[in-house]
């Protein structure tokens, strides 16, 4: 039986925690669509910064009651939803699981973009206490809860840090030896050391340190899947009615790069790459992203296990070369504008993918008809576009100018 059928033969019920964001989104339906029963708890958090940011997803997004309405009438399928913030609502969090007894617990429901976290003392403050919060709670509720229940975490690749030595980064754990008082020499696995890049990866590390002694101490089933950058809008579940159309940021703060750099070639924006674009990064298509959440459901680890820790990722790219790749394709200028974040100008990274790729995953990687699928969504809500909201002014530090970047040099290609 291949793994895209096992589940037929094994219904789960999985609470979806933040499944009204742009990764829960189209996981609820995918797994909804498989047959697993799908529960949704969000606070619609993300809605809220959109407000307080003054911007909106590029796509038009639907509310909640009508997101669920129009799955039912595509998919027969009902998903649940309670609207409960699981890093304040302890309480209410604990009766949900108690109530509905989910045999696995996707959590998605983090702040996760590094520019917000960066803003301000006030955004640090939130980001930590939101993030934190939440998972603490949800392990607290789990073991409250006496239920075995199977957690999976979405992380991300930026724990790591990204450089290493040469080597390839491994899937959470770094071989090491250590030479004894008498001179002998063990060797252990510890959780690869983090080099966090922003206060939002910093929650991410912190993060595998309450897997871990949640684990240890209470044997708790976990899975933590470091995801690289996400990419692309659409999945084959939210292709099925305009009404279930995925959020699409493209702004300073929650537009990732490659959605970022594919919407201003799109809307005649110069793409603006962050210093020299020697940034090499770890990227995932939407569509795997939801694929490998079905796998990691599907392969949970057992009670005496230690948390199993999977990287997320198919391929890496250096930032100025998929700048020149998208504006070779649509003849966009690009803008090297002065970086806001403190970051190394360079770097090359190699990621381990192993785990993946051994339980069935056929990577989606970068290909000109994707590329211009995104390119097309973007073409197409190009008048909700507010170009005000296109410059990352978010800096990392106080002596960095706030403010618009200022463009040094642009290439026409
Ligand atoms: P998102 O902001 O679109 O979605 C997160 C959802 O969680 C939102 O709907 C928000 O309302 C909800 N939420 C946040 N705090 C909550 C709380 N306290 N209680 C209840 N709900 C809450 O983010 P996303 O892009 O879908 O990312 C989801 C997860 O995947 C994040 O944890 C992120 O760190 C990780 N990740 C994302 C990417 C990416 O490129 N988007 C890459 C790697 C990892
Ligand atoms: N960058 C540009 N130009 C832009 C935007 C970004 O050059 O217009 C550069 C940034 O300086 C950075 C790189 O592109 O070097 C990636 O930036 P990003 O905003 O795409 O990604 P990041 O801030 O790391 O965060 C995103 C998600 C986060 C997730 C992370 C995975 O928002 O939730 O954890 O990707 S990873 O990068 O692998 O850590």
């Amino acid at each position: 039986m291949n793994s895209e059928n096992k589940h037929l033969t094994s219904d789960k019920k999985i609470i979806v925690l933040g499944g009204d964001g742009f990764c829960g989104w189209p996981t609820s339906l995918h797994l909804s669509s498989v047959g697993h029963d799908v529960i949704i708890i969000d606070n619609l958090s993300r809605r809220n910064i959109d407000n307080e940011l003054e911007a909106e997803s590029l796509t038009p997004i639907q509310p909640m009651g009508t997101r669920l309405r129009v799955w039912e009438e595509v998919s027969g399928k009902k998903i649940g939803f309670y609207n409960i913030n699981i890093a304040d609502d302890y309480d209410a969090l604990l009766k949900v699981i108690t109530d509905e007894q989910p045999d696995a617990i996707i959590h998605f429901a983090e702040q996760r973009s590094a520019p917000y976290s960066m803003k301000s003392s006030k955004n640090k403050r939130y980001t930590v206490s939101n993030n934190m919060n939440a998972t603490n709670n949800v392990l607290c509720a789990m073991v409250e809860s006496g239920l075995d229940i199977h957690l999976v975490h979405l992380g991300t690749m930026g724990v790591y840090g990204y450089g290493t030595a040469g080597m390839k980064i491994p899937e959470g754990y770094l071989d090491i030896e250590v030479e004894t008082e008498t001179g002998d020499k063990i060797e252990q696995q510890i959780l690869y050391p983090t080099n966090p890049g922003s206060v939002y990866h910093m929650t991410k590390s912190q993060d595998q340190l309450l897997f871990q002694y949640y684990n240890k101490n209470d044997s708790l089933r976990i899975t933590d899947l470091h995801q690289g950058i996400v990419w692309g809008t659409n999945t084959k579940e939210t292709k099925l009615d305009e009404r279930l159309i995925n959020r699409f940021d493209y702004d300073g703060d929650y537009g990732t790069v490659l959605n970022r750099f594919l919407m201003q070639a799109a809307v005649g924006h110069p793409i603006t790459v962050h210093g020299t674009g020697g940034q090499t990064r770890a990227f995932i298509h939407i569509q795997d992203t939801v694929r490998c959440i079905q796998l990691a459901i599907e392969n949970p680890p057992t009670r005496e296990e230690r948390v199993m820790i999977f990287n997320q990722m198919t391929e890496t790219h250096r930032v100025v070369d998929l700048a020149k790749l998208i504006g070779k394709l649509t003849q966009a200028e690009i803008a090297y504008v002065s970086n806001p974040r403190k970051e190394a100008a360079e770097n090359e990274l190699h990621v381990k993918n192993d785990l993946f790729l051994s339980k069935g995953l056929e990577p989606i990687t970068l290909d000109e008809g994707l590329l211009q699928e995104v390119t097309n969504i973007a073409k197409k809500y190009a008048h909700r576009a507010d170009q005000t909201k296109i410059p990352a002014t978010s800096t990392w530090t106080q002596e960095q100018q706030p403010g618009i970047p200022e463009v040094r040099e642009k290439d026409l290609v």
